[in-house]
Parts: structure tokens; C-alpha cells; sequence
């Protein structure tokens, strides 16, 4: 039976991966950190319990930021393929805390792939690392592909930048089966609520149904290749079973703006928008309400700017080439945009449909910070 061990298993990407390890046979192994509340929602339904025999899921506390952690995991793991997803993962926050998400993001890689060395296993571990679009940052040449030169425009994909130079150069240096896939946005029903796909959705979900009023965004001009994190685990898990090691473009090869994003996901809703006025002044305002259970009056505005979320210095336009993985790997994506908006919309609206009734009888109290 082959091992997998997956840092960032809680993360959007781990649960998924862990899903598909799980259902090829793997014996998965995740690490977790320690944090004051449960922070395995996304991976609950996988939990089996440790007290039984041939159990095939196990999790282990860790951190990226602690190599005698790391090593220790590795050694008593002993696996067959490390796939490392764990990663302060949010560029926005990266300019608020830049030397922690050095540390995690870019030295956490080291750490990975030091231990494997350490420890003898360089001709037994395969290494997966979750680089990443943002290491295009200022436009060079589009579309994107694994030629493009990088110039990265956050402390998050500058740390990113090194964790994908260090996984070329072990590979390089030390004969190791270590590979970047350069994964370009890909979101789901789990995707953390702080990014932006997730904020619409949720956003769009409650201003349907009346628990809030307006949804404040930041660059609506900015486009992203946006897939679903379900085709892009099986990216990962298929660049590891090649003859040889390289370096992928896992992409759709279709862009979109925030502002269309915005408008694709209110519409499942009923709720048409269109939006007036430029820059911090734009307003997305109801052009007409077709679903009877979502009543929101003609003129309403329901989406606003606000400055807030601006970046320092932005990525403004990714659009990926995918060529190399399709051909080279076999990999097809399922899912295109219309069909990724639908499956989050649907989810947020069950979500809050309960949530609204949980509030109403008195159950639960309105998070304030949502
Ligand atoms: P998430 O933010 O959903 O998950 C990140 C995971 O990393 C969580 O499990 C988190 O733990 C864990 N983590 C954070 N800091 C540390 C640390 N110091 N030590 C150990 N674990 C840590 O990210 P995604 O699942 O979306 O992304 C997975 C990886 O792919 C990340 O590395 C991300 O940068 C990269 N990536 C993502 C893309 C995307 O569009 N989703 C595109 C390209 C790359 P906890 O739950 O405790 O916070
Ligand atoms: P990104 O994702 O920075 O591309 O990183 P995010 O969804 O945060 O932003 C995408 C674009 O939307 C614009 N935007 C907003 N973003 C957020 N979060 N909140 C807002 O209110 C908002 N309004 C507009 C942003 O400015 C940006 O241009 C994601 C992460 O998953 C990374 O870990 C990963 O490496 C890259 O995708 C590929």
C-alpha cells in the first residue's frame, strides 16, 4: 500500500487530495497544527478512529516552521510521496505578516525537502510543491505557460518564488523526484471564506436571502483563470506518477473579471446586476429579481468598493496555457466556470437557507464578524 503524507490536509486542496489518495488505496497521512477550536471541518467525514485496526487516514500534529517536527513526521511515516499544500496561503495577508509567511511558505519548503534528503529516502519520497500563478505576477507574456518569466508581486509569491526554486535545485542537485505544480486559482464549495470567489458566494447567498445588505469588494477589474479544485487535485496526484519529474501549468486557459464573477453568481441567485459609476465609486445595483423566494427591490445597490481590500501591488491579469498538461499528463478539467459558480452558489444558499432558520427560532446568534 503506498503512503501519502499531505501538510495543509485541512486547507481547501488537502481534503480533496486526501479524498482522492483515499479512494486510489493510499494510506494517507496529514499534518495538522494545533489550533484552540477544531479545524478539521473540511476532513471530518474521512476521520476513522485511531483505536482501530488497518487504519488508512492519520493525522499528526505539526508545523511547517519546525524541521524537527517535519523530520520526526518523515521518518515515522516513511512515505512514498509527500504532497506539501500547507502554506499561509493568503496574498492579501501576506503584506501584513510577510516574515511568517517567509518562514512557512518559503523555508517550510526547505524544511520538506531537507528532511527527505536527511533521512536517506531521496530515491524513495516523491515531492510534490504547491507553487503557484501569483509567481507571474506583473504581466510578461500571456498566456502563461512553465517558459514564462516570473516576477512576483507579494510577500506571499516571493516566498512562493523561493519554495519553487529550492524544489528545482534538490532536484537538480540531488537527483530528488521533486515537482512544482504551478497551479492557477482554483476554488470550490470549501474555498476559504476570506477569498474572493467565497466572499461573492457566500455575499450573493445572504443578500438573497435578507441576512445582509451589501457586499464591499475590492479590485473588480482584476481577472483570474479560475478552476475547480477537484480537477486540480488529480493534476497533482498525476504529476507525481511520471517517469520523469517536472514542472506543470495546471489551468483552464479562460479568464474572467472579479466584476463577471460578481454577476455570474448573483444570477443563480435570479438576481440580475449591472453595474454604474468607476473605480472606488462603482456600485453594483438590482436590474431585476426573478426568483420569488429572494425578493430585492429594482435599484437596489447590493455590491460597493471598498478601498480596503486593495493591494499594495496587484496581479492583474493571470490567464494559464495548459498545453503541457494536458498533453503530457492526460489531465482534462470537468469543470468550466458556469458549472464551478452553480455548485458554490448552490452550497452557500443551503448553507444560509439553514442558518437563516437557526437564527429565526433563536438557535443561533448573527457572527458578527462574517
Ligand atoms: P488553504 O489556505 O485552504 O489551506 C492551507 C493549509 O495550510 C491549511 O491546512 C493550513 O492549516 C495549512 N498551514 C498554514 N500554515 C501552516 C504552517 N505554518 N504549518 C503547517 N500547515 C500550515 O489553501 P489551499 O488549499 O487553497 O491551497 C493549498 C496550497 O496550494 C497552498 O500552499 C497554496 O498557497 C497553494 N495554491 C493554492 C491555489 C488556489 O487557488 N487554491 C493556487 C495555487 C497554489 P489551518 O487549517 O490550520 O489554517
Ligand atoms: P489570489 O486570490 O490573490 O489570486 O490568490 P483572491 O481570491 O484573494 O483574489 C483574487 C483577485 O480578486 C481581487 N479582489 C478581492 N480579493 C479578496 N480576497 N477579497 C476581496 O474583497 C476582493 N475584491 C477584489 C484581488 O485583488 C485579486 O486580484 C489565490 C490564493 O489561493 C493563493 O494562495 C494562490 O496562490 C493564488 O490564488 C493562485
Amino acid at each position: 500500500m503506498k503512503k501519502a503524507l499531505i501538510t495543509g490536509i485541512t486547507g481547501q486542496d488537502g481534503a480533496y487530495l486526501a479524498d482522492l489518495l483515499l479512494e486510489k488505496g493510499y494510506e494517507v497521512h496529514g499534518i495538522k497544527r494545533r489550533s484552540s477550536l477544531f479545524n478539521t471541518d473540511r476532513i471530518d467525514h474521512l476521520y476513522q478512529d485511531p483505536h482501530e485496526e488497518n487504519i488508512r487516514f492519520k493525522l499528526h500534529y505539526g508545523d511547517l516552521s519546525d524541521s524537527t517536527n517535519i523530520i520526526r513526521i518523515i521518518q515515522q511515516v516513511q512515505p512514498d510521496e509527500i504532497y506539501n499544500l500547507g502554506a499561509m496561503s493568503h496574498v492579501k495577508v501576506s503584506f501584513d505578516t510577510p516574515e511568517y509567511t517567509a518562514n512557512a511558505d518559503g523555508i517550510g519548503t526547505l524544511r520538506i525537502l531537507e528532511a527527505v534528503r536527511l533521512l536517506g529516502l531521496t530515491e524513495k519520497t516523491k515531492i510534490y510543491q504547491a507553487s503557484t500563478s501569483e509567481l507571474y505576477g506583473l504581466v510578461q507574456a500571456v498566456p502563461q505557460s512553465e517558459t514564462t518569466p516570473f516576477y512576483p508581486r507579494s510577500p506571499y509569491a516571493v516566498a512562493k518564488l523561493y519554495a519553487y526554486w529550492i524544489t528545482v535545485n534538490y532536484r537538480e542537485a540531488y537527483n530528488m523526484y521533486a515537482c512544482n505544480g504551478i497551479l492557477f486559482n482554483h476554488e470550490s464549495p470549501l474555498r476559504g471564506e476570506t477569498f474572493v470567489t467565497r466572499k461573492i458566494t457566500r455575499g450573493a447567498a445572504k443578500i438573497a436571502m435578507g441576512l445582509q445588505d451589501k457586499l464591499f469588494l475590492g479590485n473588480l477589474d482584476a481577472r483570474r483563470d479560475w478552476g475547480h479544485a477537484k480537477d486540480y487535485v488529480e493534476a497533482m496526484y498525476l504529476i507525481l506518477q511520471q517517469e520523469k519529474p517536472e514542472d506543470y501549468v495546471i489551468a483552464t486557459g479562460v479568464t474572467t473579471t472579479v466584476r463577471d464573477f460578481v454577476k455570474m453568481a448573483f444570477a443563480e441567485a435570479g438576481i440580475q446586476l449591472e453595474f454604474t459609476g468607476e473605480g472606488v465609486h462603482e456600485k453594483g445595483i438590482v436590474k431585476s429579481c426573478t426568483n420569488p423566494d429572494y425578493i430585492l427591490e429594482t435599484g437596489k445597490e447590493i455590491v460597493a468598493v471598498d478601498p480596503r481590500y486593495f493591494r499594495p501591488t496587484e496581479v492583474d491579469l493571470l490567464i494559464g496555457d495548459p498545453t503541457k498538461s494536458m498533453t503530457q499528463l492526460g489531465w482534462q478539467p470537468k469543470y468550466d466556470l458556469p458549472a464551478l459558480v452553480k455548485e458554490m452558489m448552490e452550497a452557500d444558499l443551503n448553507h444560509f437557507a439553514q442558518e437563516k432558520m437557526l437564527q429565526e427560532a433563536g438557535y443561533r446568534v448573527k457572527n458578527q464578524f462574517e
